[in-house]
């Protein structure tokens, strides 16, 4: 027989499955037995197109294939789209590191990676590869910015944005790594921008409430909550008087409940308990009331200058920077707190972020540690406001107990408290309850070439007419796309212009309302994001030029039933996703609020040294030169048999070896298949062993439990090879039998399996249009089970019978046993204990 060469036989079935279609999916049930005929979109995150196939995609993509495969084999009419997620910086960055474009460094990756994809041996379907940087797709992608603009989802806002010095572009907060630019690790800076926006925050509550009805890691639901980061508290306004008049010639004012001062700071507390306690109040640096305030307040050189300095740090050093508490009291200024009307003093500081809750916070510092922290350095006065068991030396306590201190709230519990508190509030005009949220709206802009053209025009004659100086006009949506014009200087223009100001010509364009020569069209291209944020309903009408998708065929395919993706996307890919979903819903658009109804996150390929792979630290291990050396099934079933998909792995290559082993052994046992009877007993241990082995690799692959379904596989074969069943040899087993080996194979192995399929056992069709092989559940009790043999309490041997003996069955055999004989010795047996299917223990003298 010829020896095992994936080599010889791997090339040839890929191009075989491409010549019979065997992968391009039709838009209905495919094969008669479908259960319910549905149709199963097993989609898995679409490559970059910076470089070439990694590691890393090999194990998603080939380890997804099974998944796909198994699914297919159970009669789902499968859908296994691929991609390439083109547009953005990665591309970009590239093609100037390479002195190419970023349109020809694309087109050849995608070129390279097409080619690279094809040797995994994976069920894509290529009929339906979807490009973003391709006009039929990104059209689609400026229709949905211009749907949501028409509903006042996208809109020009003025923020302040991180800003990557080196990349010259906006990020968003999602993209802000430890202060640190999340693609090229450069320290980011703050910057007062007018950008498009997407207004995600109003979604923000069934952003968390939907998460309950989603079939996720319970990790990546915790980090969506801890993103939007939803908070159920008060807001309570703490008027300003000037501190310098006296404070009885402005309290009768207050004192007529006119609360409506012309000035007062709104703060957001999740703990109006502790309100009493509350002995000054702290902007945020940036909080537009510093302005406001600039003529009553006495030092404002020293405010401007720490405002200035506070500009320098990120928001996230200033969450984290705990130490060292930093701020300037506003001198000429008091607050008035609502709930005791006294007045205390006013600060800035920079703990307290600009945009989160209202930018102001009431300081607590007996129970807050930062306002602790602050009140220790700068002598502020600390008052006590809740009981608890929590010792209160040298810290703030946290923690809820019964208040004291606070008038007729004293003795109240906190939940209590917050709740009167509140409504009390609420009765002056001087507060309410109120959710915030840590999510801000997506700043989409980016001033950067290789992207999605946003399709507006900024028309100076409409803003002249517009009473608030807006002159942006939508391109009408005939006029889609609005291509990326070819420039041959695409960096990025110092001073935070997009590099697409350069393009003269196309930048000149009639305003599509008044007709005005003098408009230009908008110089920012789209997040990378916002494209990958619809991909999966592309797949479903990939070449549809009149809509982003046939609304029927979207309604078959959607919601994806499972999505398989890394981690790192928990947050930022997975929430712009859900976000531009619930807009299309609601806008009417797509009938479903959840894109994906199932996510497993797939882990990552470390280097040998455990570390991530990259150029810079040498540990690189290239996907091509092991597919060479091994053949792609070897490599496929190495990536399954490495452990718990979603598990880290540092590389090694010693797995290969093994797996080569196994499916060596699978091709030489092609010659212990017959096609003559085999005798009845044989034939039903083989019957057994192989009907639980169906029922096991089946169910490990429904539960992604890859590695163990390679590991039964292999235990399959070692029964099959006589090496395990109780010692029988077994000689021969029959066709059918043989081809249910194959067909358990087929997932994990598609090539070998389809090579003995066809060339051994003559099938003219493809092993992968069969059907998984169907088990007895019956037959999955009638197994032999070890009962163990004691004698007076002593372990003397085992025996192997059947499951479900009766205790005169087992009786018999325990005693024409060789070994017990020789304990019994002929005495009398004073009793017998049975436990079915475990244990017999015989009592003699
Ligand atoms: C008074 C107080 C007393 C507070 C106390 C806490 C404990 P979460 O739960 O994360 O939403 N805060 C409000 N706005 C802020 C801002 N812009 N920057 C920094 N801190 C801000 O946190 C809500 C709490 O964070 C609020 O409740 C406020 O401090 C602070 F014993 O108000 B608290
Ligand atoms: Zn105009």
């Amino acid at each position: 027989m010829k020896k095992y060469t994936p080599q010889k036989i791997e090339k040839k079935w890929q191009r075989f499955w491409e010549k019979q279609k065997l992968h391009e999916t039709a838009d209905r049930p495919a094969f008669a037995k479908a259960p319910a005929g549905k149709n199963f979109m097993m989609l898995a995150e679409f490559p970059y197109t910076s470089g070439n196939l990694h590691m890393g995609h090999w194990f998603t993509y080939s380890v997804a294939d099974m998944y796909a495969r198994y699914l297919r084999m159970n009669g789902y009419n499968v859908m296994f789209p691929i991609g390439f997620d083109a547009f953005g910086l990665p591309a970009e960055n590239a093609a100037i590191k390479h002195g190419s474009t970023p349109q020809k460094w694309t087109t050849q990756n995608i070129k390279n990676m097409t080619k690279q994809l094809k040797t995994i041996g994976a069920a894509f379907d290529w009929s339906r590869v979807v490009d973003t940087s391709d006009p039929d797709y990104y059209k689609w992608t400026q229709w949905i910015f211009l749907k949501l603009y028409e509903k006042g989802l996208a809109y020009r806002g003025s923020t302040t944005v991180n800003w990557c010095p080196k990349d010259k572009t906006v990020l968003a907060n999602e993209q802000v790594v430890e202060g640190k630019c999340d693609r090229c690790d450069t320290p980011v800076e703050q910057r007062e921008l007018t950008q498009w926006m997407f207004k995600i925050t109003a979604f923000a509550d069934s952003l968390i409430d939907d998460l309950e009805g989603l079939d996720w890691p319970e990790t990546t639901k915790i980090a969506q909550k801890n993103w939007i980061g939803r908070s159920e508290g008060t807001i309570a306004e703490f008027p300003i008087i000037n501190s310098q008049l006296s404070i009885s010639d402005q309290l009768p004012k207050l004192e007529t409940g006119n609360w409506k001062l012309e000035t007062a700071v709104e703060v957001f507390t999740t703990r109006a308990d502790t309100m009493f306690g509350a002995t000054y109040v702290v902007l945020a640096p940036e909080h537009p009331l510093v302005e406001k305030l600039k003529k009553q307040i006495t030092n404002n050189k020293e405010a401007e200058e720490y405002i200035d300095q506070t500009k320098r740090k990120s928001e996230l050093q200033r969450m984290t920077e705990v130490k060292d508490k930093t701020g300037v009291e506003l001198k000429g200024i008091s607050a008035i707190n609502p709930i005791n009307k006294k007045p205390i003093s006013v600060w800035i500081a920079d703990y307290v972020l600009a945009h989160y809750g209202t930018g102001a916070v009431m300081a607590v510092p007996a129970h807050d540690q930062r306002d602790y922290d602050f009140a220790k350095k700068f002598n502020l006065p600390i008052k006590q406001v809740v009981l608890n068991d929590e010792e209160f030396i040298g810290q703030a306590n946290q923690e809820e107990g019964v208040l004291i201190n606070s008038d007729r709230f004293d003795g109240m519990p906190s939940e209590e408290a917050r709740k009167k508190i509140t409504e009390q509030l609420k009765a002056e005009g001087l507060g309410r309850a109120e959710k915030t949220y840590r999510l801000h709206d997506w700043i989409l802009s980016r001033q950067r070439y290789w992207g999605a053209p946003i399709p507006m025009i900024n028309c100076p004659a409409c803003a002249l007419r517009d009473p608030s100086g807006q002159g942006y006009q939508p391109v009408p949506e005939e006029d889609l796309p609005v291509k990326l014009p070819k420039l041959d200087d695409f960096l990025p223009v110092e001073g935070g212009k997009s590099p697409l100001a350069r393009a003269e010509k196309w930048l000149k364009v009639k305003c599509p309302k008044c007709g005005s020569k003098d408009a230009d069209r908008d110089t920012d291209t789209m997040d990378t994001f916002v494209d990958s944020s619809w991909y999966f309903v592309r797949y479903t009408d990939p070449h549809n030029d009149d809509k982003l998708a046939d609304k029927e065929k979207i309604s078959k395919w959607l919601p994806v039933p499972m999505y398989i993706g890394g981690r790192e996307h928990n947050t930022m890919h997975l929430l712009y996703a859900r976000f531009i979903t619930k807009a299309l819903n609601s806008l009417g658009h797509v009938e479903f609020s959840e894109p994906f109804i199932s996510r497993r996150n797939h882990g990552v390929i470390m280097g040998p040294d455990g570390k991530r792979m990259s150029k810079s630290r040498g540990n690189v291990v290239d996907p091509d030169g092991e597919v060479a050396a091994y053949g792609a099934d070897i490599v496929r079933m190495n990536f399954a048999f490495l452990g718990p998909f979603d598990q880290d792995y540092a590389w090694n290559p010693d797995g290969l070896a093994g797996i080569q082993r196994f499916l060596n052994r699978v091709w030489n046992f092609v010659s212990r298949y017959s096609d003559n009877q085999l005798s009845i007993i044989d034939n039903q241990l083989i019957h057994r062993v192989l009907n639980r082995a169906i029922k096991e690799v089946g169910d490990q692959i429904k539960h992604h439990k890859f590695n163990t379904g390679v590991s039964s596989l292999m235990k399959l074969l070692n029964e099959l090879d006589g090496q395990t069943l109780q010692g029988e040899t077994l000689k021969k087993i029959s066709k059918s039998q043989y081809e249910v080996l194959l067909k358990l194979l087929a997932p994990f192995a598609p090539h070998i399996a389809e090579e003995l399929w066809i060339e051994t056992l003559s099938h003219e069709t493809s092993i992968h249009l069969e059907s998984w092989p169907e088990y007895d559940e019956a037959l999955l009790q009638d197994e032999m089970v070890t009962v163990v043999v004691q004698v007076n309490g002593k372990v003397r041997d085992s025996i192997i019978v059947k499951r479900g003996l009766i205790e005169a069955e087992v009786k018999e055999l325990v005693l024409a046993n060789e070994k017990i004989k020789k304990h019994l010795e002929g005495r009398e047996i004073k009793k017998l204990i049975h436990i079915p299917d475990k244990l017999v223990n015989i009592v003699v003298p």
